[in-house]
């Protein structure tokens, strides 16, 4: 297949990319490396330093012997989508290129615009010009169990059947999502669905939720293949952020009461994932939304498991509650539905003591780069 990866230098993206490429699809990546601006504008780095996308896709060049093809283009740049689509005619686009940051997108009036243009945009330019240049591709859009939030009921696999004054309808499930980010997951996925009934694309809107881990097979073949790992309080997500405090001898920063419950999944089922959507496309007009994850955990379960894994290698971790700087419930059902990837031959790589016990391992290899001061939160949902 002809697989274009939107977001390619990224977190999810790179891996992504060399996993495809490793399966002899052939590859493009397109980026505009905003995520190493937004880095740099915020002081903050990937624990282990990355290689400019040139030197990473050299160093995949080197050990596999597959070239990937790179565009430097900012998908909000309408010309350019158009231009790059109708040169690499893709048969999959997987979208990982968007701002991924709830914090980021709650600093303030001009983060919040940004991330919603920025990704709203760019997503509207894609369906645009896959319309006109490539209308029987299917795209593979990363969005968020977070669109969902957190409600009294069964979250439901994208839509919910609805009886009302004695008549029925299947209608897309409610959406509360928690911060300006993942409301512009949500506007993405209004914008998708509507492109599916209008003009026949195909799409899997890919409902993710926090994702954790440092390797995959591919990023492990070679230092300079590694993935951007964060722990900082804007790209850390709860677990990575928990195993780096560990080590670090910080107290686990654990958000109010830390009975939230949120679903999780392994960096390398993230692939998985996307390759069960890539390689099982949906009809023509199809608009199809997966849950993915593979557990649920509250924060507080997850603090503890890491505090477990840790005590085996003689860390001396304690948990600390802050006082939560999100607006969100502390204590609250939460029971998603999640059968369509497992339908479709999903093998989870579920949380272990071995697993955490991996990652403080290669954290504690790199503890002289961890800078202490990124960590604390400092962004708050209340803005007044
Ligand atoms: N939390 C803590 N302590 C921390 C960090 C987070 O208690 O140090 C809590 C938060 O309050 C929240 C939960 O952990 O209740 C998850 O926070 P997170 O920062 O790990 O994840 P989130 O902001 O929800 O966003 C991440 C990704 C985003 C993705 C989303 C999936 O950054 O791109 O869409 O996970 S989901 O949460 O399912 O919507």
């Amino acid at each position: 297949m002809r697989v274009m990866i939107l977001g390619g230098d990224g977190y999810l993206g790179w891996p992504t990319a060399v996993y495809f490429s490793k399966k002899g699809h052939e590859v493009a990546i397109i980026d505009n490396f905003a995520k190493r601006q937004w880095e740099m504008e915020n002081g903050i780095t990937p624990l282990i330093s990355i290689q400019t996308l040139h030197k990473r896709i050299k160093a995949w060049e080197s050990v596999s012997e597959k070239k990937i093809k790179t565009y430097i283009a900012d998908l909000s740049n309408d010309r350019l989508v158009y231009k790059h689509f109708e040169e690499f005619l893709p048969e999959v686009i997987i979208h990982y290129g968007e701002q991924p940051s709830a914090p980021y997108s709650m600093m303030g009036i001009h983060h919040a615009v940004y991330t919603q243009i920025n990704n709203i945009q760019g997503t509207l330019n894609v369906l645009f010009a896959m319309n006109r240049c490539i209308p029987q591709a299917h795209l593979i859009k990363l969005g968020t169990m977070g669109e969902y939030g957190t409600p009294d009921i069964d979250i439901e696999e994208g839509f919910i059947e609805i009886e009302h004054k004695g008549r029925k309808d299947v209608i897309p499930f409610p959406k509360q999502p928690g911060s300006f980010y993942h409301l512009s997951k949500v506007h993405d996925s209004h914008n998708i669905m509507f492109a599916c009934r209008n003009w026949g694309l195909r799409s899997t809107d890919l409902n993710q939720g926090i994702v954790y881990g440092i390797d995959t097979d591919e990023t492990e073949m070679y230092p300079d293949l590694n993935t951007s790992f964060h722990y900082d309080e804007i790209f850390g997500t709860a677990l990575n952020r928990f195993c780096v405090q560990a080590v670090a001898g910080i107290p686990l920063t654990v958000y109010g009461k830390g009975n939230q419950k949120r679903s999780f999944l392994n960096i390398r089922d993230t692939i998985q994932c996307v390759e069960l959507a890539a390689l099982n496309h949906p009809k023509e007009g199809e608009y199809r939304v997966f849950n993915q994850f593979t557990e649920v955990f509250s924060i507080n379960g997850l603090a503890e498991q890491v505090k477990q894994a840790g005590k085996k290698l003689g860390l001396n971790i304690k948990i600390g509650h802050h006082e939560n700087p999100r607006i969100e419930l502390e204590e609250h059902y939460f029971n998603p539905v999640h059968t369509k990837l497992t339908e479709l031959g999903l093998k989870p790589h579920k949380l272990s003591d071995v697993l955490i016990d991996q990652m403080l391992q290669k954290i504690m290899a790199n503890k002289h780069l961890i800078n202490t001061e990124t960590i604390q939160p400092r962004i708050r949902w209340k803005q007044r």
